[in-house]
């Protein structure tokens, strides 16, 4: 067995490891490593507890170190390692999507397994598309995300995406558009919880329409709450009314719920938390507590019984992946479930989001802060950038934080919050405690 230890750690070869969204250059000079973790805490290569307030990279929902998932994947690697999953199958897949099917909404109860986030995301566009020709739509091809959405990196996750960034350097599928973000209204600052403002911007989806001819458009993609650009939390009515105009207009309305589903808002999916059920939801992170690498797509019965009309022979999508509903995962999966029945943490954050909302908007008095935003176990605090140094003051924060004991995620100017589902209030305190140390010695 490999354990991590501090010994070796000098010696580390950091140039062959090519970092994925990362300063590699600046990471490789000040190294951050982390060596194991338990609970909510990380341990650093020198012996530092580190506060996790992140759930890692949003997915340890049920806090890190689980002993049932790691004895579960091992059982299931020593039963069965892999089998392939097209035209075969195993029983531990379709045991994992009947879990899951119990835990959607009603009627999304068709899983498609996938590795990752940017699969799942991928994977829903494509069936989107395909559903729309498979009921003799074929003309149905546009695909509208929203400006500051994150929906991945692969080609359909980047082109429907919203970050410059992450575009700007490649060719983006054709036939997309994409909504105002609903960030920077004056009035939703500071707002606790569903901003005020904003639902009218749902509304800018008739003039696509108008613009492009809803015949033309095959689905509607967004996060129910935008994290990965700053925690852009729905104007209240605001995903009611895109869900009446997909409808009215029989366009697909897709949650990408990667950081939304398994509990982050005190439901099992961000869809029913608002009461507003999509045609799909694309999941990641939280599936497997992070453990093992999955993702899935929920689609409802009526896209998926779309597809079963021709001969009984035929593939019915040509689409999947090697590892969809890998056994190890499936594994990791159904124990992550287990856990999440067993400590309730599907719904507790509507116990903790009181206390959260209380304990963030705290800190509106601290220097820099020019909005605090909340949600669920999620908050953002955003901080005003130094002039002509944009992410600098956040970073800043991150590194300090760090040092103080803390992990935080900055994006831009906005550091992000979303620690594991089992935090206690104690440690909400502390989380903010130490965020009021960094804020007041920030430059
Ligand atoms: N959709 C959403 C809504 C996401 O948040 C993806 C798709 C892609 O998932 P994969 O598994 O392919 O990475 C994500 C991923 C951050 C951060 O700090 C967010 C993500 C990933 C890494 C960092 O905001 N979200």
């Amino acid at each position: 067995m490999t354990i991590a230890t501090t010994s070796g750690l000098n010696s580390l070869d950091l140039s062959h490891y090519w970092m994925p969204f990362t300063a590699n250059r600046q990471f490789k000079a000040a190294p951050r490593l982390l060596v194991s973790a338990s609970g909510m805490h990380y341990q650093t290569a020198d012996g530092q507890q580190i506060l996790d307030g992140t759930a890692g990279l949003w997915c340890v929902n049920a806090g890190h170190g689980r002993r049932e998932i790691a004895d579960a994947v091992q059982r299931q690697l020593a039963t069965l390692d892999y089998a392939p999953s097209f035209q075969m199958g195993h029983p531990l897949a379709f045991d994992f999507a009947t879990r899951l099917a119990g835990l959607a909404p009603e009627g999304l109860d068709r899983i498609f397994f996938t590795n990752s986030g940017s699969e799942s995301v991928d994977t829903a566009l494509k069936i989107a598309i395909a559903y729309h020709r498979a009921r003799g739509e074929g003309h149905r091809v546009r695909l509208i995300g929203r400006e500051r959405g994150y929906h991945g990196v692969g080609f359909g996750g980047l082109s429907v995406g919203g970050i410059v960034n992450n575009r700007r350097v490649f060719p983006q599928l054709p036939a997309i558009d994409h909504l105002p973000h609903t960030h920077g209204i004056a009035a939703n600052r500071f707002a606790q919880g569903q901003p005020p403002e904003g639902a009218n911007l749902a509304d800018r989806l008739e003039d696509l329409i108008a613009l492009h001819g809803a015949e033309t458009i095959a689905a509607v993609i967004v996060e129910p709450v935008a994290c990965s650009t700053g925690v852009l939390v729905p104007p209240v009515g605001y995903l009611e009314r895109l869900r009446k105009l997909c409808t009215q207009h029989d366009i697909l309305l897709i949650f990408d719920e990667v950081i939304t589903g398994f509990g982050r808002l005190g439901a099992p999916f961000a869809a029913q938390y608002f009461g507003i059920t999509p045609d799909m939801i694309t999941t990641a992170k939280g599936l497997t507590n992070g453990a093992i690498p999955m993702g899935a797509v929920f689609a409802s019965r009526q896209i998926h019984d779309a597809f079963m009309s021709g001969p009984e022979p035929m593939i019915e999508l040509f689409h999947g992946y090697t590892y969809s509903g890998h056994p190890a995962a499936c594994a990791a999966g159904m124990a992550t479930l287990d856990i999440y029945a067993d400590e309730g943490l599907l719904t507790r954050v509507g116990e903790l989001a009181a206390d959260w909302e209380v304990a963030v908007h705290s800190l509106r008095r601290m220097p820099h802060v020019t909005d605090i935003r909340n949600l669920g176990l999620i908050a953002a605090i955003e901080l005003e950038s130094r002039p002509g140094a944009a992410g600098q003051r956040a970073y800043d924060a991150m590194v300090t934080a760090l040092k103080a004991g803390l992990m935080i995620r900055v994006t831009g100017d906005v550091i992000a919050l979303s620690p594991p589902l089992i935090i206690s209030t104690r440690e909400i305190e502390q989380i903010v405690d130490i965020l009021r140390r960094v804020l007041s010695e920030l430059k």
